[in-house]
């Protein structure tokens, strides 16, 4: 089934379709700036976390009016240019995402919150970090195509993910994409991703808003702990509901409209790996090469000294 599009520019919505995510200059300096000094206005407030997390977002503050504030003021700079780029779309809710300067700042490999029925629809972020980014202040990294390889509903608070049985597989065939001042990522929230530690000595700092196609109804997945059945509730939200979603809780105001019991079987290596032939041919012949070319010289090294 063909799902609705959001992009003006065909090609960036092809891209967006077949990867999962596509990257483009959208906003100015200036713009970029204004979402920077934002951050730095507010960043005590954000850093109320950093004892435990060293990577983190506006929401796990649980600072209501940050969360609120913070919502507005990107939405704000953001919807100056959103329209020139995007049609047919709605938006939910905005956060900073930030990442210190430190080794534990990694992100490995996961996918996002699910938002929509997505046989039908997807949700994505527009991502926009303050400064240029590359490995070493922590980009992102993506497993290109890989929203298309199984449905998965992702509930909170937490759920038994589809590829934690190969996680360590992944990072070998991820794409690094960096950034310039300006350039935004947009990622639909199925692919899979990840990000590298930050190990700048600073702060990186990205800004994101989550949006969907425009008749697609926004839902949030709720899997109650100490459920061995793994009967998922699901519920119809407004923006508001979001905003003062309590991490870990139902919502509060938001209507149940359905429960279901849900396979959360994980995939297989073997699976996998048909997966990764199937679809990353580029990927993999770039790898066989790499492999075949270590392998040549350690055995040219092993001659050279004799063993
Ligand atoms: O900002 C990052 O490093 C990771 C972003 C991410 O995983 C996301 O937007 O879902």
């Amino acid at each position: 089934m063909t799902k609705p599009k959001v992009f003006r520019d065909e090609n960036l919505q092809n891209e967006f379709d077949k990867n999962g995510f596509v990257k483009f200059h959208m906003f100015s300096k200036a713009q970029v700036k204004l979402l920077q000094d934002y951050y730095l206005e507010t960043q005590s407030e954000h850093e109320t976390v950093i004892g435990r997390k060293k990577f983190h977002a506006t929401n796990d503050t649980d600072n209501a009016e940050l969360i609120a504030s913070a919502d507005r003021f990107i939405k704000k700079i953001m919807f100056e240019e959103i329209d020139k780029h995007f049609y047919n779309y709605k938006t939910i809710a905005a956060n900073y995402l930030l990442k210190q300067s430190s080794e534990e700042s990694d992100l490995g490999p996961h996918q996002d919150l699910r938002f929509v029925d997505e046989e039908k629809y997807y949700s994505f972020n527009i991502w926009v970090a303050t400064e240029p980014t590359s490995k070493e202040n922590g980009c992102l990294r993506f497993l290109k195509g890989s929203h298309r390889m199984h449905d998965t509903i992702r509930p909170l608070p937490s759920y038994p993910w589809k590829y934690e049985s190969v996680i360590s597989l992944i990072p070998p065939y991820f794409t690094d994409i960096t950034t310039d001042i300006g350039e935004c990522i947009i990622l639909n929230h199925a692919c899979i991703h990840g990000s590298y530690p930050n190990l700048s000595g600073h702060t990186r700092i990205a800004a994101i808003l989550a949006m969907i196609p425009k008749e697609a109804d926004i839902y949030h997945y709720f899997l109650p702990d100490g459920n061995p059945e793994n009967e998922v509730e699901k519920y119809a939200m407004t923006l508001g509901d979001f905003i003062s979603l309590k991490v870990g809780y139902r919502p509060e105001n938001a209507l149940l409209i359905d429960k279901f019991k849900y396979d959360f079987s994980p995939i297989n290596t073997s699976q996998f790996k048909v997966w990764i032939n199937q679809n990353m041919s580029n990927e993999k012949t770039r790898m066989d090469k790499r492999y075949k070319f270590i392998r040549s010289r350690l055995s040219a090294l092993v001659k050279s000294i004799g063993l």
